[in-house]
Order: structure tokens, then sequence, then C-alpha cells
């Protein structure tokens, strides 16, 4: 087989790289490791920057997104039992918006299959070689191997793919920070505990209120990092939610419902420099990891294609390779400042278990002043939204 661009990875970073290829009339193979039904139930990210839906809806792939998508005014800040909003659309003049990662994969690889685009599900044994020179991907799909030729390879094979691990260790830098803590997850059936996501800093560790609709609640609680789920019954989840999301005086918003999901997420910050080797390009989680509490992952990812797709359109066309040796440097200029606010939003709001009381009361002095200030909140609000796209 042989195409212009071949994909690995149909999470969002892959399939959203396809879609603009496709529009821009550069072919493209997608090749995925996992089932589609096991691809469209991962449960993930939930929240979209006003760019990343922007990119969507001029993709063509954001009639559902418009639809059913939740968008988001404001966020609260919860700490010291009190409540705090943080304006975001009247600091910056721009919404977030809720819809589930699952359901943005959803709508690309329906999109894909509809306009009869090649997209290969439960691949294995995918490597790549002489990503240096003239590259290939081979694969076995159906119990046969398969040679896939390719003019670039776009490694966007997630955080434990193949891609990364692929470029001479040499050649590039690793950055790497892991965190003392966990988040536990949940999914329940119920009302959310407010229109907005609540972030709570409490002396129990971080809690977050988020949500999928209107009656499908998301939840997150600061664990360990080696947390054994079977240690949290139903019971203690829904009590650690109460207690680190009360208000002093208030009754609990927190509402229960039946969980129908639970997991631990791990919480690390990691860049891989530069995002590039030959003709294979990083983009997504294979070049870098944020830790939630900013909710930047999947828009990081949205950012790189945007960037990837341009470089590629201007080789593809005959344009030079200009953008194509800037890729990494312009993602990199956004990653790292990603990188800074997601690990700000992070020390700001979770307990460390090593504290002698030192690091609690300069966050809480932290949380204050942002509170307090306009300057501060602008600040939060300009990156919570998104930063202006460089191209
Ligand atoms: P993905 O989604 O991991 O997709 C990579 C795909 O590559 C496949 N693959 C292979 N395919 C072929 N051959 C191989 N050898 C392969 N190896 C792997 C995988 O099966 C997979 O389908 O990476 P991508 O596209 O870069 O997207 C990144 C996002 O998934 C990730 O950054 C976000 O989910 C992070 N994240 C959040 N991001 C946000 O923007 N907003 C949020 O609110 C947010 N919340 C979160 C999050 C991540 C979380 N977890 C579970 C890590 C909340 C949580 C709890
Ligand atoms: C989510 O809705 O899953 C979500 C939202 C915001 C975050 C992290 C996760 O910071």
């Amino acid at each position: 087989m042989r195409t212009q661009v071949g994909i690995i990875g149909a999470g969002p970073a892959g399939l959203l790289l396809g879609r603009m290829l496709q529009r821009m009339g550069i072919d493209a193979v997608v090749l995925e490791a996992r089932s589609r039904d096991y691809v469209e139930g991962r449960i993930r990210a939930g929240l979209l920057e006003q760019g990343s839906v922007d990119t969507l809806t001029e993709e063509g792939v954001a009639g559902r997104l418009h639809r059913e998508g939740l968008a988001h005014d404001g966020l609260e800040l919860r700490f010291e039992g009190e409540n705090h909003r943080i304006e975001l659309t009247a600091l910056t003049q721009k919404r977030v918006t809720i819809y589930g990662q699952q359901e943005v994969v959803k709508d690309l690889i329906a999109q894909r299959i509809t306009d009869g685009l090649p997209l290969l599900f439960d691949v294995s044994d995918t490597a790549v070689h002489d990503i240096a020179g003239k590259p290939r991907i081979t694969f076995t799909h159906g119990g046969v191997a398969q040679e896939l030729h390719c003019d670039i390879i776009a490694g966007c094979d997630g955080f434990h793919g193949i891609c990364r691990p692929a470029i001479p260790a040499e050649k590039m830098a690793i950055f790497d920070r892991i965190y003392p803590f966990a988040w536990l997850g949940i999914l329940a059936e119920a009302r959310p505990a407010s229109h907005e996501l609540i972030y709570a800093r409490h002396e129990d560790g971080f809690a977050l209120a988020t949500m999928r609709s209107e009656t499908l609640t998301r939840m997150y609680v600061q664990c360990a990092p080696d947390e054994d789920l079977a240690a949290w019954s139903d019971r203690r989840i829904w009590d650690a939610l109460h207690a680190r999301l009360a208000r002093a005086g208030l009754p609990s918003q927190v509402n229960e419902g039946p969980i129908i999901q639970k997991g631990v997420t791990a919480m690390r910050s990691f860049v891989a420099e530069p995002m590039r080797y030959g003709r294979l390009f990083l983009a997504g989680d294979a070049a870098h990891i944020v830790p939630p509490t900013g909710a930047k992952g999947m828009n990081l990812a949205i950012a790189d294609v945007r960037i990837l797709a341009r470089a590629l359109d201007d080789f593809f066309h005959g344009r030079g390779e200009r953008l194509m040796d800037d890729y990494s440097r312009i993602c990199l200029d956004r990653i790292w400042k990603v990188q800074r606010f997601s690990w700000w939003m992070t020390q700001m709001l979770h307990r460390y278990d090593a504290d002698d009381g030192f690091e609690q009361r300069v966050q809480t002095a932290e949380l204050r002043y942002v509170c307090g200030s306009e300057a501060a909140r602008t600040t939060l609000a300009e990156n919570y939204v998104g930063l202006p796209y460089a191209v």
C-alpha cells in the first residue's frame, strides 16, 4: 500500500489530522491498535477550549457538538469553605464547552467512514522503518502482514505508542515530572453539582465536580498514585466529595446516583523535544502529557495538529518545508505555556502529604490573591479558555 501520510493512532490527534488533510486534498491512512468500540467508549477528557470548538466547526465535524455540548462562561474555585466564581467570558470574551472526548472521536470516525476514507482498527505489530529516509509502516491487520509506504508518518499514537521510542534517544530530550498523587474519577447518573465546574482545594485533598450532560455527572477526588480502587466504596467516594466540595453553613450540592464507571488517572508532566525526526512527526500525547487539572491534553493535541496540517499542506503543494522545519518550535512554545499553567493549577489545588503547613498557607494565599485580583483572574481565565494560536 502507498499513501502520502501514514497516521498512527485514531485518538483526537490522528483523526482530526486525517480530516484536515482530507480537506487539503492530501491522502492519508489511519491505523489504530484498538477496536472501534473500545476507542469510542474510552472515557477521558471533557472540556474543549473555544479554539478547539472553532477548529472542529471549521472542519465541519461539530454538528452534534453544537447541539449537545454545554457552553460555560465561568468556573468556580472553592477553598476554606468559600466559593469564588471566575468569570471566564466576561474577562476574555471566550467560552469553554463540555463535550466528551469520546464524542469528538465518534464524530470524527463517523465522518471518515461516511467519506469512505481508510481507517483500520485492530491493527497489531505496528512498526516504523526508515524514518529519516523513505518511511514505511509495517503492521498486521486481519491476520495479514502489511506494508504501507508513505512520504510522512504522523505519530499520533498517544503516550504509550511506538513512534516516540522509534526516534534515536540521543536525538531527543525528555522533561518529566511525576506528581505524588493521582485522581480517582467517577461517572454517575446524577445531576451535576452546579451548572459550572467546581475546582476545590480541601485539607483532605483536591476535588473536581464536572459533568457530561444535565443527567450525567463526572467527579474526581485526589488519591494516592498507587491507590487501590477496592478501598474506595461508593459510600467513601460520596463522603469525600461532600466533604471536599462543602461550603460553610450551606447544604451539600453533590447529588448522589448510581456510579457507572470508576478509574484512577496518574498525574504527570512530560515533554519530548523536538517533536520531529526526519519524516516522522509526533503530535498530541505521543509528544507531551499534562496533568488534567488545567483540562488541556486534548486541546493541546488539537493545537499541534492544526500546525502539522498546515505544514504538510505547504509541503505537498509545493510551498516548501519552512513550516515543517518550524513545526516543533511553534508547538513547543504553546506546549510549555500550557505545561506551566497545568503545573500551576495542580500545585495550587492539591494536598502535598509532606507539607508541614507552609505549602498549604501559600496555596491559600495564592487562591485568595487570584480571586481578589482582576489581573490574576484574567491570567487564569485566558489560559483556561485557551491561548491564541500562533498560526
Ligand atoms: P490518544 O487519545 O491517547 O490516542 C492515541 C491512539 O493511538 C492508539 N495507539 C496505536 N495505534 C496503532 N498502533 C500502535 N502501536 C498504537 N499505540 C497506540 C491508541 O489506542 C489511541 O487510540 O492521544 P491523542 O490523540 O494525542 O489525544 C490526547 C488526549 O487523549 C489526552 O490528552 C486527553 O484525554 C487528556 N485529558 C484532558 N484533555 C483535555 O483537553 N481536557 C480535559 O478535560 C482532559 N481531561 C484527560 C482528562 C485525560 C484523562 N485521563 C484518563 C488520562 C481527564 C482524564 C481523567
Ligand atoms: C472532565 O470533564 O472530565 C474534566 C474537566 C476539567 C478538567 C479535567 C477533566 O480539568
